[in-house]
Parts: structure tokens; C-alpha cells; sequence
């Protein structure tokens, strides 16, 4: 500073600009923008300043234009400072531009046009729509232009994921790839990939996501509305199917054949209703779907519980809230009297060999119940029977404990 004001007062003393060197600044400019190129002289006797492109053509010389380049105007002339722009710059007027003060000698300094190639919107190939299971698939995330080389990343969902990076140079600017190559499988179905180019003259980076279909084999499992189906009670098996396409129609069938047809099994798209549970109803149910990439199965092995129903009823009678069952469940819908008339006699009659063998369970840890057992062995018409229902019915008698807790 002292220099320049001391030029500024010894105007005559200092000999004309000899000796100066003129003064610029390195540009840099996105492609399609505009760059303004500065040439400054501290102390000038209006010697002329002239700017010159890469290839040493001259520009303008003073205010004179020079080259006929309708990109190219004039911004500022003065015995002090050049000033031109570049308007809609490419990436072929990047290079070292030369500001020349013409004294004797000539003195040049040279200011350097760094020229961005701006990237184009990535684009993801590779996608196959719909990708089979198993499928080794390649997405490929493309993007040119760029000057210096886009950095390429790669999101699964929200998650980044490293690809393989690919940078050749077409002309003055790059085309960057990425790849990601990989087995698909069911858990890739919906995923999003995403591909972000980010680069110096870009302020958020670019994006482009692809959702990934995948079609795979079916896989069925069966739900059922009760834990411990009752003799009566309302049932209702389904069939929890995964797959894509979504396989349909579900088949059912029964120990290997057909369902039979009966009004209290009802079949609706992938439910089986037992509207009134039977003994004769315990069996092997499965069900079966496909699509165009396999077929799947599942069963559920029915046993119809007669005995816990009569427990409840008869011997134990909790509150109804407390029973297990369905919220949904149907009670046993009214057969006719004579029926229930023979059910009874059966009822009592597998009561009165359960009193047994709860009571002999009971005994051992409750001295009370001991009554009960007596009780229960006297009225017992047959002991073999006995044993036999008590072995049939083992897995009863420890439910039944549940609900003297
Ligand atoms: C201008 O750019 C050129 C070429 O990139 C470099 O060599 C030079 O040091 C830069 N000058 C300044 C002042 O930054
Ligand atoms: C179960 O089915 C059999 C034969 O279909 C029938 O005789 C019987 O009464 C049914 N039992 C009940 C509890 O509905
Ligand atoms: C088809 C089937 O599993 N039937 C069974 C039903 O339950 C009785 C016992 O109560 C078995 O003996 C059957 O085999």
C-alpha cells in the first residue's frame, strides 16, 4: 500500500508503468456461466492493456475488440484496468489467459479459466422389473459431464452402500459409474436404491431412486382362532400366505382328500370356518397356493378336546370370561332334545371317570379332594374304562389344574 500511494504521488518520478507487472485473479466458472476476467495496473501513463485467450489470440486490446466472438464484451477500460466477460462459457475456453501491459518491455501476467463440467441427473440401468429370487442382478448408476469427476454414492433404503467406481473421460469432462452387484432376495422386494451425484457446482446433490420389485415363491403358515379347539365351539383356521405375486386362490383339503361337504365347514378365500366343532372334525388340514415361481403347503393337525367343554361345564364352571375362547366364538347351537339327551348320558358318564382320576391327581397335593376321590372310585362302574379315559385325558387333567389357580 505504502508502494502504491508513493506511485500515485511520484507520478513523475516513476518512469512511465516500466517495471509493473500487471495483476489478475484466477476464475472459476460453471459451464453456461459467465466469467469475468480482471486485468489491473497500479500506476499507468496510458499505455495499452490487452487480454488474450488459450491459444494467444487477442481478445481485446484496450478498448478494442479484437476477436469476433459475440460471447465475449467488454466490461471496463481504463488506463488502469481491463476488464472483459465471457458469457455461456464451455469447457474449451478453460486454460491460461494472458493480461499484457505494453511497455517496453512487454510485461504479461497470466490468470487461469477453470471451466466446471456440471454433471448430468444420474440414471440407474441394471433394473430388471420384476427381479426373479436369487437373481444376481447389476444397477448401474450413470452420470457425464462432470469436470472434475461426480462423486457416485449409493443408498439402500436410507443405509449407504459402497459400489464399484468407474471414471473414463469423454472429451474434456468424465462420465462416472457406479455399480452394485448383488443376489436378490424376498427382503429386497420394495427396497429403495438411491443413487446421489454430488459435485462442486451442484448445491444439494442429484438423486435418482429405483424400488426394487422381487418376485419369490410362496410361503404359507396357518393361524387358528383356538388353542384348544372344544367339541362346539366355533373354529376358524387361515391361510397366512407371502409371496409375489401374492399366490391365489388357497386350496384346501383334509387328511389328503377333499374337504367334506358339510354345512358347518365353510371355505372363504383363505379361511376354513368350523361354524359347530365335531369329534369327527380332528384331522389334517392343509392348505396350498401358488404362483408362477412355486408351490407351497401347510398343515394344521385338528383334535377336537371333548372333555375340556365338559369340565368347564360341569365340574369347574368358571365365569364365561374366563373359558378359553374366542371372542368370536359361537356357543354350541341348539341341537335337538333327544340329542342332547344322549350327549348328557355321555357327559356324566366321562365326568364320573374324570372325578376319578382328578381327584387321585388332586389328592396328592390337596388333602381336601380326598373326599372327592372316594367318592368318585365308588361310583365308578368300570375301572379299566377308568384308566383308559384317564390315560386318553391326561393332558386334560393338567389343563383343568390351570383353573383351580
Ligand atoms: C492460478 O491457476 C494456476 C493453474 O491452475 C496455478 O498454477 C496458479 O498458482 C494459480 N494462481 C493463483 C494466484 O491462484
Ligand atoms: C358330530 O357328528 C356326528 C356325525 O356327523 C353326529 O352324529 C354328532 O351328533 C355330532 N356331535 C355334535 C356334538 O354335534
Ligand atoms: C383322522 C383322525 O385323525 N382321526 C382321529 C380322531 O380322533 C380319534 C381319537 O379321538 C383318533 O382315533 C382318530 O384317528
Amino acid at each position: 500500500l505504502i508502494w502504491v500511494s508513493s506511485a500515485h504521488c511520484d507520478e513523475r518520478l516513476f518512469q512511465g508503468s516500466q517495471g509493473q507487472f500487471p495483476i489478475t485473479q484466477n476464475v472459476t466458472v460453471v459451464e453456461g456461466g459467465t466469467a469475468n476476467m480482471t486485468c489491473r495496473v497500479d500506476y499507468n501513463d496510458n499505455t495499452s492493456l490487452q487480454w488474450s485467450n488459450p491459444a494467444q489470440q487477442t481478445l481485446f486490446f484496450g478498448d478494442k475488440k479484437a476477436l469476433r466472438d459475440h460471447r465475449i464484451e467488454l466490461v471496463r477500460a481504463t488506463s488502469q484496468e481491463l476488464t472483459i466477460r465471457i458469457g455461456d462459457v464451455s469447457l474449451s475456453d478453460e486454460g491460461l489467459y494472458t493480461c499484457s501491459l505494453f511497455t517496453m518491455p512487454v510485461k504479461t501476467t497470466k490468470a487461469f479459466l477453470t471451466v466446471l463440467g456440471v454433471p448430468t441427473r444420474p440414471e440407474i440401468t441394471g433394473f430388471t422389473k420384476p427381479a426373479m429370487e436369487r437373481d444376481v442382478i447389476t444397477l448401474t448408476c450413470t452420470t457425464s459431464g462432470s469436470k472434475p469427476a461426480a462423486i457416485i454414492r449409493w443408498f439402500r433404503n436410507d443405509k449407504e452402500v459402497q459400489g464399484t467406481k468407474e471414471v473414463n473421460a469423454t472429451g474434456k469432462s468424465f462420465t462416472v459409474r457406479s455399480s452394485l452387484q448383488f443376489q436378490v432376495d424376498r427382503r429386497d422386494d420394495g427396497v429403495a436404491y438411491t443413487c446421489s451425484v454430488e459435485h462442486v457446482s451442484l448445491s444439494s446433490p442429484y438423486m435418482t431412486t429405483e424400488v426394487l420389485e422381487v418376485h419369490y415363491a410362496p410361503h404359507l403358515d396357518i393361524a387358528h382362532s383356538q388353542i384348544i379347539p372344544q367339541e362346539g365351539q366355533y373354529f376358524k383356521l387361515e391361510c397366512v400366505s407371502i409371496g409375489n405375486p401374492i399366490p391365489e386362490p388357497v386350496l384346501w383339503s383334509k387328511d389328503g382328500g377333499e374337504l367334506p361337504d358339510i354345512e358347518r365347514m365353510i371355505v372363504e378365500g383363505r379361511e376354513l370356518t368350523i361354524t359347530t366343532l365335531n369329534k369327527t372334525d380332528n384331522g389334517t388340514y392343509r392348505c396350498e397356493a401358488s404362483n408362477h415361481l412355486g408351490t407351497s403347503s401347510a398343515e394344521y393337525v385338528l383334535f377336537v378336546y371333548a372333555v375340556l367343554n365338559i369340565l368347564l361345564t360341569f365340574d369347574v364352571s368358571p365365569p364365561p370370561s374366563r373359558r378359553i375362547s374366542d371372542p368370536n366364538a359361537v356357543g354350541p347351537h341348539g341341537p335337538d332334545h333327544a340329542l342332547i339327551g344322549g350327549v348328557v348320558a355321555v357327559v356324566v358318564f366321562i365326568t364320573l371317570c374324570l372325578i376319578i382320576v382328578l381327584g387321585r391327581y388332586l389328592a396328592r397335593h390337596k388333602g381336601t379332594y380326598l373326599t372327592h376321590e372316594a367318592k368318585g372310585a365308588e361310583d365308578a362302574p368300570d375301572a379299566d374304562t377308568a384308566i383308559i379315559n384317564a390315560e386318553g385325558n391326561h393332558v386334560h387333567a393338567e389343563e383343568k389344574k390351570e383353573y383351580f389357580i
